[in-house]
């Protein structure tokens, strides 16, 4: 095809986006129109290796194929009952999810965001019945540089301004704590009216921030002996993408309440979770907390098999395997080429750190570079670039695209 042709098709389409679309996102230059494994390809029929998989959401691979058909099959049956009635899909869900995480009880949200607020309800509900805390004196502890998504109550305790400016008057109830820092918490946990340790085992927004292995253990511990839940947000470290199938079991603890969302449908729906036991999941009664689409027909379908792929297709193992092989690869372009200073990380969840001042546009631009050269993914706050494809990745694929980030960097020209 011509090439001025392919190009105002792309053109024309990013142009659509931005005259009717809100201006909330930055996207990168390309318009993406088809995805199968760890490939995706524009408008113009240009193929691209994904590191970036929808922000960890399609862990299982673009497309899955028995995702889709289950997707496809419970989409012709039944979609959507609202959890007025009983659905015949939801029940088997409920029993899977929870056998397969270790949990007694599952509760079926949406989003992340969502799963996080159902989790800060569910803690300050039983930090009022079962702990007894005083009426609307809840305290949840949260760590700065964190991410739990976008809704009021979440942006009111978030640390970065873009998240939070001008979007107040801010929720109460949240004590904000250094990340990574164990004296801190132990302060915080002094106040007796907290409820809640509401924590990321890696912090992603933050560049991928991968905290002692002592902490959370210790963090864990504390939290047990102040009887404060311990709530980890695994929204995007869940679901195998740290090579292990929660990121908390690399540390062998367990959370009192865990969020789960993104890859819990391979990305094909948006599907969320909390998970919790008996004892503290049944502060919620009927009638208190809910959602139309929670728990519907298709999520509950959706979820099992991507849960299945997971298992089957062996994507913790290879996650951790891969990982190993791709930080030691960025290791050995950092040791070549001054643009890459660090690399950091665990299983397929990984941040190359760019060697220039956190205001400029360096990482962007790298990133701009790795598109033309047929890679996507995209950068963080402070120069930092985010590494995280689909978790099907092979051997040889990893190698193609160490090849073409390093390919880049011998053409890079920062301007
Ligand atoms: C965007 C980051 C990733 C999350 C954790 C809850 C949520 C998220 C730990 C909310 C969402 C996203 C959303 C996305 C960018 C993104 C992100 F850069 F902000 F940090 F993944 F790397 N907890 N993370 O990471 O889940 O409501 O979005 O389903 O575009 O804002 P959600």
């Amino acid at each position: 095809m011509d090439m001025l042709i392919e190009n105002k098709l792309s053109t024309t389409l990013m142009e659509l986006e931005n005259q009717y679309g809100a201006h909330n996102y930055h996207p990168l230059p390309v318009v993406l129109d088809k995805g199968q494994g760890i490939y995706v390809w524009d408008v113009d029929g240009k193929k691209y290796i994904d590191f970036l998989s929808a922000y960890s959401a399609v862990n299982q691979g673009h497309c899955h194929p028995r995702i889709t058909q289950t997707l496809i099959e419970q989409a012709q049956t039944l979609a959507l009952t609202s959890r007025a009635f009983y659905n015949s899909k939801l029940g088997v869900y409920e029993k899977y999810v929870c056998e397969y995480f270790g949990y007694e009880n599952v509760l079926p949200m949406n989003t992340g965001a969502e799963a996080v607020e159902t989790a800060i309800k569910i803690a300050r509900k039983w930090g009022y019945e079962k702990k007894g805390i005083q009426d609307n004196k809840a305290q949840i502890i949260v760590c700065e540089g964190n991410f739990h998504g976008r809704t009021s109550t979440i942006v009111s305790f978030s640390s970065d301004p873009d998240s939070y400016a001008h979007f107040g008057p801010f929720s109460e109830g949240f004590i904000k704590v250094p990340y990574n820092d164990i004296e801190a918490l132990k302060n915080a946990l002094q106040n007796e009216n907290v409820a809640g340790f509401l924590v990321e085992p890696i912090q992603g927004e933050a560049g991928v921030f991968v905290p002692e292995d002592n902490y959370l253990i210790e963090a864990k511990k504390i939290c047990e002996q102040n009887n404060v839940l311990f709530i980890a947000d695994e929204v995007q470290t869940g679901v195998a993408r740290t090579g292990k199938l929660l990121a908390l079991d690399h540390l062998n603890i367990k959370a009192d309440l865990l969020i789960l969302g993104k890859a819990l449908s391979g990305g094909v729906y948006p599907v969320s979770a909390v998970l919790a036991n008996k004892s503290i999941m049944d502060v919620i009664k009927p009638g208190q907390h809910g959602s139309t689409f929670g728990g519907n027909p298709i999520a509950a379908s959706v979820a099992v098999t991507a849960l299945e792929v997971v298992k089957d297709e062996n994507l913790a193992e290879n996650a951790l395997k891969m990982g190993e092989i791709f930080r030691n690869q960025m290791q050995l372009l950092i040791d070549k080429y001054p643009l890459f200073k660090l690399v950091r990380g665990k299983g397929l969840l990984n941040a190359v750190v760019i060697n220039d001042i956190p205001e400029s546009k360096t990482a962007w631009n790298f990133c701009v570079e790795l598109k033309n050269n047929g890679l996507l993914a995209k950068p963080t706050h402070g120069n930092i670039i985010r590494f995280a494809p689909p978790l099907i990745i092979n051997e040889n694929q990893l190698m193609d695209s160490v090849k073409i980030i390093e390919k880049t960097l011998m053409e890079f020209k920062n301007n």
